[in-house]
């Protein structure tokens, strides 16, 4: 039997906890801000001269063979390109400078040679567009526009649909079997390049492909993952938030966000309710998003992954914080599970799927909009949490690399052009006073990049 005096301790004690939790809540300091601010500029800057030391002018850095990679025959110069905005953010002026050189004396898009359509547009034209953005320097815009004009041949197909991949030179096309997040996810760049050129053929073709997806949608109002763009018929009917999918719907609330675009905000409410009812689900570690089919809504996998980790913030910013906060609350669980994210897990059977972790942003990003929205210093600490197992867990000497295994921690040879563009990005800002981005002016791409508001 409970006694008075067991009942009186185990009451303390609930109270204490209440109280040491209030107060932890209460204790991140504008100190501990500035810290953890400098303490990722030391690692930005750490990557950085990894890249120039021993990747000058490659796409990217190979963090452990310590050389440098290209994506295709000629490189495009990624790393400077992804990470410009990040430097001018964190105010680097040496390290944007030198990325601002390197962009305008080397990147040429005249090469004969086949990209893939989708990571062409977030990283360089997203980065191109906001580093004249915050530059003024018309030069990256001259850059921006004649890559978007070698873009847009990939979207005269029979649906509107965009192939997945183009040849920067002959602008001949391949691959129908795409997914929605390689159909959807233009409207941000190509609405930038209407606004500059003028000429209202870009956003209407990035429009009428993610609008296409939305119309292709199931009676659940749900999309498959691999439609052909040609036929229009949809080749798994999986539905699911993340991986080949997760930046059509981004596009869709962003679009309304930075143009005001009716359309894409009732696309975007219609798809918000679908999910919500279809693919969420709560347990005990917090909330997930489920994958189902998209005609019957019967579970197909209780797989969640990195990519996954996105939609937290995506609720978040789309004004349902509550949503937001319960799905966070899965992706630390995600992360504190192994001592570091996995690229997919089963949330029921509690095993690893994916053991993998390239360096993703997404629960670091969804920290971020929540911490702006709730100003709940929780989030601060699960960012500190994150922060401090990348850079522990995934340094090397001229950088960072990516994990095979986050049980093992073993590490593979690779540091995406994102580490800069959204890993390093979010962490920083999560921590960094709020006008460095004011986000009633600011709409950030699904690569992190900084788009002005028109209404700015
Ligand atoms: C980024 O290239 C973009 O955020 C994309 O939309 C999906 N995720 C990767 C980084 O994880």
């Amino acid at each position: 039997m409970m006694t008075r005096k067991f009942f009186s301790h185990a009451s303390f004690l609930f109270l204490f906890i209440l109280f040491s939790n209030a107060l932890a809540a209460q204790s991140f300091t504008e100190e501990m801000k500035k810290q953890e601010c400098e303490y990722i500029r030391q690692a930005c800057r750490h990557a950085w001269r990894g890249y120039l030391a021993h990747a000058f002018g490659y796409d990217a850095v190979s963090p452990i063979t310590e050389t440098g990679h290209n994506w295709y025959r000629q490189s495009l110069v990624m790393t400077p390109v992804d990470a410009y905005d990040t430097f001018i953010l964190m105010d680097m002026k040496e390290e944007a400078e030198t990325a601002r050189s390197i962009i305008l004396t080397r990147l040429n898009f005249a090469q004969d040679m086949e990209v893939q359509l989708f990571e062409v547009n977030i990283r360089l034209l997203g980065g191109l567009i906001s580093a004249y953005e915050l530059s003024g320097d018309k030069a990256f815009l001259d850059l921006a526009i004649d890559l978007g004009g070698r873009l847009t041949p990939a979207f005269r197909t029979t649906t509107g649909m965009p192939y997945r991949y183009v040849n920067l030179l002959t602008l001949e096309c391949r691959d129908p079997m795409s997914n929605p997040a390689e159909i959807g996810t233009y409207l941000l760049e190509f609405g930038k390049l209407t606004q500059y050129t003028g000429d209202s053929i870009y956003y209407k073709l990035a429009k009428k492909a993610a609008l296409t997806v939305h119309k292709k949608r199931s009676p659940l109002n749900l999309p498959g993952t691999v439609i052909d763009v040609i036929t229009g018929a949809w080749d798994n009917t999986e539905s699911q938030i993340g991986a080949r999918t997760d930046s059509y719907y981004e596009y869709l609330l962003k679009s309304w966000l930075l143009f005001k675009d009716k359309d894409c905000r009732k696309a975007w409410e219609t798809s918000k309710t679908a999910i919500k009812k279809q693919l969420l689900r709560q347990t005990g570690k917090g909330s997930f998003m489920t994958r189902v089919d998209m005609s019957t809504g019967k579970e197909t996998c209780s797989c969640y992954g990195a990519l996954d980790a996105f939609c937290s913030g995506l609720f978040t910013l789309a004004g349902d914080t509550a949503t937001g906060r319960l799905l966070q609350e899965g992706n630390y669980y995600m992360w504190t599970r192994w001592n570091m994210e996995p690229e997919a897990f089963d949330f029921m059977k509690d095993s690893l799927i994916d053991p993998s972790y390239p360096l993703r942003p997404e629960n670091l990003e969804s920290c971020f909009y929540l911490y702006r929205a709730t100003h709940n210093e929780k989030y601060l600490y699960m960012g500190q949490r994150m922060i401090d197992d990348i850079l522990n867990h995934c340094y090397t000497r001229i950088g960072y690399a990516s994990l095979k295994n986050v049980a093992t921690l073993e590490k593979e040879d690779s540091m995406e052009s994102y580490f800069f563009a959204e890993t390093l990005k979010y962490a920083y800002l999560l921590f960094a006073p709020e006008k460095t981005l004011d986000l009633s002016k600011y709409v950030l791409t699904t690569e992190a990049h900084l788009l002005e508001k028109q209404n700015k």
